[in-house]
């Protein structure tokens, strides 16, 4: 009898690549039966007391992608995020790969140009490539991805689907990156006091993806180390968050989720870079037009109160 040969297998490629200054997890996804991948989340270096950054993080990506001769298609956003800058603009500038995120970024642009005075920004979405839709589908080679918008955290959050059909069982499981959404099941949950964040939205959108298959895959977007908890992890299950997310594991209700959420919160301080990365984020990782001198500067709104 002859051999048969192996069957193909759809199914990413994942690397994770951690950022341990801002807790950052960023992805290569690749489809190794063409060779296209994608980078979800990836960050800038930057240190806001020196005004000093670099792409030591974004190269490393890229030579990685480069030892396996990956061609990178498209740089994907979870959301604008409020803790670190977006080396979105240099990959897409090194590989010609366009800049994807939520369609919803529209709100947040509109709610941040008046807080930093941003009289030159559109709030159409336009600084970006893609706006993606709940339900959108896209490709990277074979593989395909599918659009979740999970708001909650931020207005304009979404998560990244992927099936990967494993023909030779005949048992598909999907992968999805969840951006700030569920954490850890030990840490749990993403803040929701940012402009436009909301708890009982959170919930719900958590509640959509606890609704995949509980062997379904999750990718998180951050790790802060639980308490008793020594080393970083940014992979889980359904399953598992369901069974032990301290903040939503199955039991928990929307008002409970809600007023623990909203007390968390109160006692969160402001994310260290969180005034240069909303700036820099919403235009799609681009820094400001530098002035004469050649220099780009940031705003820090200032409000002095006065009456204490
Ligand atoms: N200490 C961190 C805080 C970062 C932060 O606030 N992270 C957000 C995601 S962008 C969050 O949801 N944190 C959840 C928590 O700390 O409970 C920083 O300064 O960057
Ligand atoms: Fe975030």
């Amino acid at each position: 009898m002859s051999q048969q040969p192996d069957p193909p297998s759809i199914s990413p490629v994942i690397r994770a690549f951690f950022d341990e200054p801002t807790n950052t997890i960023s992805y290569l996804v690749a489809d190794p039966a063409t060779g296209e991948a994608a980078i979800i989340d990836p960050v800038l270096d930057f240190d806001v007391a020196s005004g000093k950054g670099g792409v030591k993080s974004a190269r490393k990506i890229l030579d990685y992608a480069g030892q396996y001769g990956w061609r990178i298609v498209i740089v994907l956003e979870t959301h604008a995020h409020a803790d670190h800058l977006s080396a979105a603009p240099y990959i897409k500038a090194m590989t010609g790969a366009p800049i994807g995120i939520g369609e919803h970024i529209k709100d947040v642009q509109k709610i941040f140009r008046p807080v930093f005075a941003l009289n030159d920004m559109k709030t159409d979405g336009s600084d970006f490539d893609r706006l993606l839709r709940d339900g959108d589908k896209f490709s990277i080679g074979q593989l395909i991805v599918t659009v979740l918008h999970v708001p909650g955290h931020t207005p304009a959050d979404v998560a990244y689907n992927i099936r990967a059909n494993h023909i030779d069982s005949g048992e598909d499981s999907d992968v999805l990156f969840v951006g700030d959404t569920l954490f850890m099941p030990d840490y749990g949950t993403a803040r929701t006091d940012f402009p436009g964040g909301d708890a009982r939205t959170l919930y719900r959108s958590i509640r959509r993806v606890l609704s995949f298959p509980d062997d379904t895959r999750l990718f998180l977007c951050h790790d802060y180390k639980a308490p008793g908890r020594d080393d970083y992890r940014w992979e889980t299950t359904v399953g598992e968050e369901k069974r032990n997310n301290i903040h939503v594991h199955e039991g928990v209700s929307e008002d409970e989720f809600v007023a623990m959420r909203e007390a968390r919160d109160a006692t969160l301080v402001v994310p260290k870079l969180l005034l240069p990365s909303i700036q820099v984020n919403i235009r799609a990782g681009q820094l400001p037009v530098a002035e004469a001198n050649g220099v780009s500067y940031l705003k820090i709104p200032i409000q002095i109160e006065t009456d204490a």
